[in-house]
């Protein structure tokens, strides 16, 4: 099989990446063109790229009816920047029958002599560079001759009609201006996920907003759990004296991580350097908590700490929690739509009566439930809080 490489950030993938491969594809008669995005930078001061979640699926709603055309993951699985001639090696020593094509910008080969082992490069694939049919310029000429000449190469040239879309026009202008440059449906998760357009960046989304993107985001039972967490949460601060507008936002958000998988939820941590505990790492499933947590704030903007807090302590509970914390933990529990927790119609009625009460019963079925499934590692904090709460209701009559 003839394959070709276009490698990238894609923040975002546009028009001229698209064009790119296809025209390559056609050119070149390939078999298949993989559009294989770079993983997330490891240092702080790059952390202006986007996430790869939104990269990859992006790329992935643009090839979605292109033939030929695929999205491919093998840099990301890698999990740490790599260098373009290390993965040409390893994609030649795993498939060592296929001739690859490495698919370039105009603008990138110029620097092509500076990159990591161009001689490895040249010697696992074949050099396609974008021409532009206006001018190409004589820089690039220059380049790619020498390049020829050094190594002994022949690099192919793909014929562009359009003129060239950059990322970082996209990332820096306004929606309006930057319709026609990526796919329609790229264009919609931009403008629905609020990527790139700066004037948006630091504006907290409304409730609203929040619950249409989370609608797509969740399944379906997960999205009917939230809004049942969200309005059992609001009646809840009703009765004990708490504002309903941040209980229910905090509902909504609760989980909003939790469509994560158990390897993405630790790769996020680790990319964004969220502490893990030694219990999250036996049972990743509780990091959805945190991660909700960092998707409020720095997906959502939401600045309220209260609300921050609560959903991060949702699942395990923790001492001392203030009221705002203990209703989202609880109301996650007894929401209508639950109904295999035992109990639940005395904790119910409870829930409109005594909220410390409430929140030591929940706990104990907790415990309860987790020492009965022995697999399961209790979270310290969930320890911590059961005898906090377990002294604190002593003697009470409910
Ligand atoms: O996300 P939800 O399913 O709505 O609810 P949740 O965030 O409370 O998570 C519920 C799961 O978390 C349930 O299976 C019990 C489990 N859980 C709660 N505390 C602990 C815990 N699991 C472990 N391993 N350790 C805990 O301390
Ligand atoms: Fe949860
Ligand atoms: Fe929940």
């Amino acid at each position: 099989m003839k394959v070709g490489i276009l490698g990238g950030t894609f923040d975002p993938v546009h028009k001229t990446h698209l064009e790119l491969a296809v025209n390559a594809k056609k050119q070149y008669a390939l078999d298949r063109v993989l559009l294989m995005p770079t993983p997330d930078p490891p240092h702080k001061d790059k952390n202006k790229i986007t996430e790869v979640f939104h990269r990859t699926r992006m790329i992935k709603l643009a090839v979605e009816k292109l033939d030929g055309i695929e999205f491919s993951d093998f840099e990301l699985s890698m999990n740490e920047t790599t260098y373009t001639a290390d993965t040409l090696h390893l994609l030649k020593e795993l498939h060592p029958e296929d001739e690859f094509f490495f698919i370039m910008g105009s603008d990138s080969i110029i620097y092509f002599l500076n990159w990591y082992r161009p001689d490895v490069i040249l010697k696992y694939a074949t050099l396609l560079v974008a021409k532009r049919k206006d001018s190409s310029s004589d820089k690039m000429k220059q380049v790619i001759s020498s390049i020829e000449e050094t190594y002994n190469v022949k690099i192919g040239l793909i014929s562009m009609d359009s003129t060239e879309i950059s990322s970082s026009y996209i990332r820096t202008h306004s929606y309006g201006e930057i319709q026609e440059m990526v796919p329609k449906a790229v264009y919609e998760y931009i403008v629905s996920n609020r990527l790139y357009n700066n004037c948006n960046v630091n504006s907290a989304w409304s409730v609203n907003q929040i619950t249409d993107h989370l609608s797509s985001l969740l399944k379906p039972a997960r999205f009917t759990h939230t809004l049942g967490v969200a309005t059992t949460a609001k009646a809840m601060a009703e009765r004990f004296g708490v504002n309903p507008n941040k209980a229910y936002m905090a509902g909504i958000l609760h989980d909003c991580a939790k469509y994560l998988s158990e390897q993405e939820l630790l790769d996020l941590c680790r990319r964004k350097q969220i502490p893990i505990t030694e219990t999250e790492r036996e049972a990743p499933y509780l990091l959805h908590a945190k991660a909700g947590a960092y998707f409020a704030e720095h997906r959502y903007h939401i600045t309220d700490e209260e609300i921050l807090s609560a959903i991060r302590w949702h699942t395990t509970g923790k001492p001392d929690m203030s009221r705002l914390e203990q209703i989202i933990f609880c109301a996650d529990y007894i929401e209508p739509g639950r109904t295999r927790q035992p109990d639940l119609e005395f904790l119910r009625k409870l829930s409109g009566k005594d909220l410390e009460c409430l929140t030591y019963h929940i706990l104990k079925d907790t415990v309860c439930y987790l020492k009965e499934n022995s697999s399961k590692t209790i979270d310290a904090h969930t320890l911590d809080a059961y005898t906090y709460y377990s002294d604190k209701v002593e003697g009470r009559s409910v």
